[in-house]
């Protein structure tokens, strides 16, 4: 088995002492060595904001990308070499907000890629400002009188965009993170996982002690991860907040269903035909 040790590098994370980052960094190191997987069979990419640091700090290949643009680079991995282990780090402002267009097709599409949205409820990195998933009375320099617009409900979303994976984690239960992660990444598919995760120096209502006091374990209660219609329904449930798998599907993954990518990873084909002289033109 991998040792934990083996996903560190020389550096620890600058993220503020006590941040539900640090939650989803050991989770990920433990979820990659209890699954015995290697640096080299992995990929952590990432977009912009505090959560955006994440791939500095993992010892795997990894790329930091544009602000809301994660997911494409990850899906471009995955489909050039499919035998990666692709994971995703987004926030939920470059996820559900800068780029939230790319969060709905990467539902439809299916590629075989785990997404774990770190979800403090406002733009950690820009000191705190609104995001997409703020609630209605988070104050902020941009929001001083609290927030006018809805929140983005992310599991609804994923749901109705038809993602074959989704659940809930939280950053302070470390045991069901790492089961919700395996599973995630078990799945044939795309794997939604939307993490709370408290911002311990701006948003002081989404904190350790009120999710702590909110939060439940859906799957103790004899949910049936099958049954999309009751994902949707615990999805909406907003005082109390489920944590857990909601939903599970078996939709062909895009590798599955793709001719080009059925028999090997694009990296192992020859090309065919060999266009080599053609893209030399353009040099
Ligand atoms: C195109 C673009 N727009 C805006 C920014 C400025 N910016 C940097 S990080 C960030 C917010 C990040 O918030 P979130 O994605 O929720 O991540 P967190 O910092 O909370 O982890 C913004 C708006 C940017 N870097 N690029
Ligand atoms: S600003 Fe918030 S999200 Fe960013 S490192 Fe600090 S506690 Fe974490």
């Amino acid at each position: 088995m991998t040792d934990m040790k083996d996903f560190n590098v020389a550096e620890f994370p600058t993220w503020c002492p006590g941040c539900g980052n640090f939650g989803i960094w050991t989770a990920l190191k433990k979820t990659f060595s209890e699954m015995d997987l290697k640096p080299e069979d992995c990929a952590v990419i990432s977009g912009v904001g505090c959560h955006g640091k994440f791939p500095y700090w993992f010892r795997s290949y990894g790329f930091s990308g544009l602000h809301g643009r994660p997911l494409p680079l990850a899906q471009g991995a995955k489909i050039a070499n499919h035998k990666l282990n692709v994971v995703v780090m987004s926030g939920d402002g470059d996820c559900y907000g800068e780029g939230g267009n790319h969060f709905i097709h990467a539902c439809r599409r299916n590629v075989d890629i785990t997404l774990i949205v770190h979800n403090n409820g406002n733009y950690g990195l820009t000191t705190g400002q609104y995001s997409p998933t703020s609630r209605q009375e988070y104050k902020s320099k941009t929001s001083p009188f609290g927030v006018e617009e809805l929140p983005v409900n992310p599991l609804m979303t994923s749901l109705t965009m038809g993602a074959t994976f989704v659940a809930r984690g939280y950053a302070g239960n470390m045991p069901l993170l790492v089961e919700l992660i395996k599973k995630g990444m078990q799945h044939k598919g795309f794997a939604h996982i939307d993490v709370l995760q408290p911002c311990v120096t701006f948003n002081k209502i989404d904190t350790y002690e009120a999710l702590n006091s909110r939060v439940y374990d859906l799957n103790k209660e004899g949910h049936d991860t099958k049954d999309w219609k009751k994902a949707f329904e615990k999805a909406q449930e907003n005082e109390r907040m489920p944590i857990g798998v909601f939903y599970e599907g078996d939709r062909p993954s895009f590798e599955q269903w793709s001719p080009q990518l059925k028999e090997t990873a694009l990296v192992e084909k020859k090309l065919q035909p060999d266009v080599r002289d053609l893209l030399e033109g353009f040099y």
